[in-house]
């Protein structure tokens, strides 16, 4: 399989990306047997994946002993702070030209298609920034505690890094992931689809601890804002609660080091469960106050148009969303036979419990792997084994939590919120196998 890199930003016409459930059932209907045999394959153990492996007779990649197997390897590494291989320099992050207007509001994407595991490398984490990013000086940053409290407070580095500290992992996710596939399908390939989120390990002090040594009024102040230290004024409304429940960081560490200056170095707020835009950077004030403070990142940004015109506010919660991240858009299965589906899930109200994966476009659904461990608030990976027969196919992979909550189609989803929202999508995604083997993103309703 490979991953080319896609031009981004080709908007294809509808209706052609927009699938009913009756246009896949006809598509089904004329391959019915088809669609039971690569069911059947599937579901059977390990349908012989060795069958594709190369016979050693005539292949030169064993015939010929290569150049490191006769000299001398390289000394330690040449770079103090390793780097990935050169072969791998196609697996970056990337930017969507014409997304945003102006170099200082910038986005870019994390690579889901390339990544294994529930965890993604510092390097390759999402970027969203406001006003553009600085590598902040550590030793002239400030955590200032304010507002409801009994002794305002503000703190160095040293101060924080010498309080207990906890390591937690989280996914965050920006509010507006796959926002521009409201309307109709927007990219092509998952890494700008759904590629602004990643998962950590982070580190940091529970903000709980640090609004009680101010003796934080827990009675009248059941919000605080979190400030950030960069030119956009970045402020946002969190609800005490969330706090009390020991959750939230001030956190300094990711992934066993010190934050990346573009992932808020070297202090930010990690809210689990909530949307990326609440996960402050560069976080410099807590304020501790009896109401939300309707920040203009609350008052005009950060809402969603319902079907009645009006806006909702305050969706802070990310809900229960999973998506196949191989094959993908803009990959190409090299062969038929057997292969791997693989996939993240999560759920910012807690830990994922079942994941199914369809290939005819969600008429039959067939458990996956939940790979572990399963952690609440955090990616989950699943796989699922599939025998391709040269057919095209819809491959779609539903994920539901542990309230009960299943993650909605399109169809679903727009009957409640129509198509004028930014943020919160969290519908079915679908991807078309074509029978020359390419990956395409559609929308089945
Ligand atoms: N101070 C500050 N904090 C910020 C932002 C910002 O621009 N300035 N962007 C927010 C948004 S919209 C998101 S999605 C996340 C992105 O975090 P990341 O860049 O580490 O992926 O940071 C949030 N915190
Ligand atoms: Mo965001």
């Amino acid at each position: 399989m490979t991953t080319p890199e896609t031009r981004f930003g080709r908007i294809r016409p509808a209706p052609e990306n927009f699938l009913s459930q009756d246009d896949i059932r006809a598509v089904a209907a004329g391959r019915r047997g088809f669609l039971r045999k690569a069911f059947a394959a599937a579901g059977a153990a390990v349908a012989a994946p060795a069958a594709f492996a190369a016979s050693p007779k005539g292949d030169p990649a064993i015939l010929e002993l290569p150049e490191w197997s006769t000299t001398l390897g390289q000394p330690v590494a040449a770079n103090p702070y390793g780097m990935p291989s050169q072969f791998e320099r196609g697996l970056v992050r990337r930017q969507s030209p014409g997304l945003t207007r102006v170099p200082g509001s910038s986005v870019s994407f994390t690579p889901l298609q390339g990544l294994f595991g529930m965890i993604t490398p510092s390097g390759l984490h999402f970027e969203r920034h406001h006003q553009g990013w600085h590598d902040v000086d550590p030793n002239r940053h400030r955590l200032m505690i304010n507002g409801l409290v009994k002794t305002e407070a503000v703190y160095t580095m040293d101060d924080l890094m010498r309080l207990p500290s906890v390591s937690r992992i989280h996914f965050i996710e920006c509010g507006a992931n796959t926002g521009m596939e409201w309307g109709n399908v927007a990219v092509p390939t998952v890494q700008y689809s759904h590629g602004m989120l990643s998962c950590s390990e982070f580190t940091g002090v529970p903000l709980k601890l640090i609004l009680d040594m101010c003796g934080a009024d827990y009675k009248k102040g059941r919000y605080i804002l979190a400030e950030g230290a960069d030119g956009s004024s970045m402020t946002r409304t969190i609800p005490m609660e969330m706090v009390e429940s020991g959750e939230v960081l001030v956190a300094y560490g990711m992934n066993g080091e010190m934050l990346r200056p573009e992932n808020g170095y070297p202090l930010r707020l990690v809210v689990p469960g909530v949307q990326g835009v609440s996960w402050v950077k560069w976080l410099r004030r807590i304020e501790v106050g009896d109401q939300p403070w309707g920040a203009k990142d609350e008052a005009v940004h950060y809402i969603d148009m319902m079907p009645d015109g009006v806006h909702r506010q305050y969706t802070s919660i990310q809900e229960c969303k999973s998506v196949i991240t191989s094959p993908s858009g803009g990959q190409l299965l090299l062969d038929k036979g057997f292969h791997n589906i693989t996939g993240l899930a999560w759920s910012g109200r807690g830990k994922i419990t079942r994941v199914d994966v369809s290939v005819d476009g969600g008429i039959n659904w067939m458990p996956a792997r939940l790979e572990g461990p399963v952690l609440p608030k955090a990616l989950t990976r699943f796989n699922c084994d599939w025998v391709w027969d040269g057919k095209p196919y819809i491959l779609q992979s539903r994920a539901v939590d542990e309230t009960g909550y299943v993650q909605p189609s399109y169809g679903q989803l727009r009957k409640v919120r129509g198509t004028s929202s930014i943020y919160h999508n969290n519908a079915i995604q679908s991807w078309k196998v074509a029978e020359s083997g390419e990956v395409g993103n559609v929308q089945v309703l």
